[in-house]
């Protein structure tokens, strides 16, 4: 059975997940909002990662219904919080192309009741490089509700700061690559002091991924980092996790 098949049943049958990972600041320690990430859970094939599944959902337009339920799903959830954490929910390209997004937005904001300022929304660049004067129409429409995005995987791509000139970016998401390397290599270092440089000039807060040791954290905060998220803060976890730690019922 080809799995685009089991994908499209998954949605229907309640397969998919979405766990939360913590995003904090760097100088306080203080939870700044979750991300949400994507889980399927295959009825035999198990636990299917989203680099398996979303770029198939992506090439039989399977990620519209999927990428309505998540952000309908995160929005719901995070309503539920008594702290006005954000939430920030992950967008494909293809939404962007073939979905009247704004509007989605703005309705599941006004259906879940979550306040427009702690949704935050991730595009990486190649939402940009498809198109980017309808990119940018979409995205100062989506603002104007009151949302934030964020440019996820920094650095990765090929036109970074034409984008970050053109672009009204809320958040950096700094790659998660540099920080694996920053202990062990002097550019990976550079780089991110660089980033961090350009964030501060252009007043644009940076949030550096794939924190994974307290040195690591330790550099950051010497170099005048925000935000950070990774392993070290906390792993991705189902919803029922976060909220009992989140609300003291741990
Ligand atoms: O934990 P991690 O394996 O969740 O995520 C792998 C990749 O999948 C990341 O690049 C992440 O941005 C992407 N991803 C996770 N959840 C979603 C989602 O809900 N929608 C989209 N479009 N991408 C997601
Ligand atoms: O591309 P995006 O940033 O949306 O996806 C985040 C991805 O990074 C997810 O797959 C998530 O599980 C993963 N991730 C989160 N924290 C860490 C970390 O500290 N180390 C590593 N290696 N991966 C991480
Ligand atoms: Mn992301
Ligand atoms: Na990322």
């Amino acid at each position: 059975r080809a799995l685009a098949n089991d994908l499209r049943e998954a949605v229907e049958n309640g397969q998919l997940d979405l766990h939360y990972q913590v995003q904090t600041s760097v100088s306080t320690g203080d939870i700044r909002g979750y991300e949400a990430l994507l889980r399927w859970k295959h009825p035999t094939r198990g636990n299917i990662p989203p680099i398996e599944f979303i770029p198939l959902a992506e090439e039989n337009g399977l990620i519209l219904p999927l990428g309505e339920w998540v952000l309908r799903t995160a929005c719901a959830k995070a309503a539920s919080w008594e702290h006005p954490y954000k939430v920030a929910v992950n967008l494909s390209p293809v939404q962007f192309a073939h979905a009247d997004l704004p509007k989605l937005v703005h309705e599941i904001l006004l259906e879940t009741g979550l306040r427009p300022n702690r949704l935050e929304l991730e595009i990486t660049e190649s939402t940009i490089i498809a198109d980017k004067n309808r990119t940018l129409t979409i995205l100062r429409r989506i603002k104007a509700l009151g949302v934030t995005i964020a440019i996820d995987d920094f650095g990765t791509g090929y036109s970074s700061l034409e984008t970050l000139r053109a672009f009204p970016f809320d958040k950096i998401k700094l790659d998660r690559s540099f920080m694996s390397e920053v202990e062990t290599s002097p550019q990976a270092k550079a780089i991110i002091r660089a980033v961090l440089a350009l964030g501060q000039s252009l007043h644009i807060p940076v949030l550096a991924e794939g924190v994974e040791t307290h040195s690591q954290l330790s550099i950051l905060r010497a170099e005048g980092c925000n935000e950070a998220q990774g392993y070290l803060l906390g792993r991705p976890a189902p919803f029922g996790e976060i909220f009992a730690l989140m609300h003291g019922h741990n």
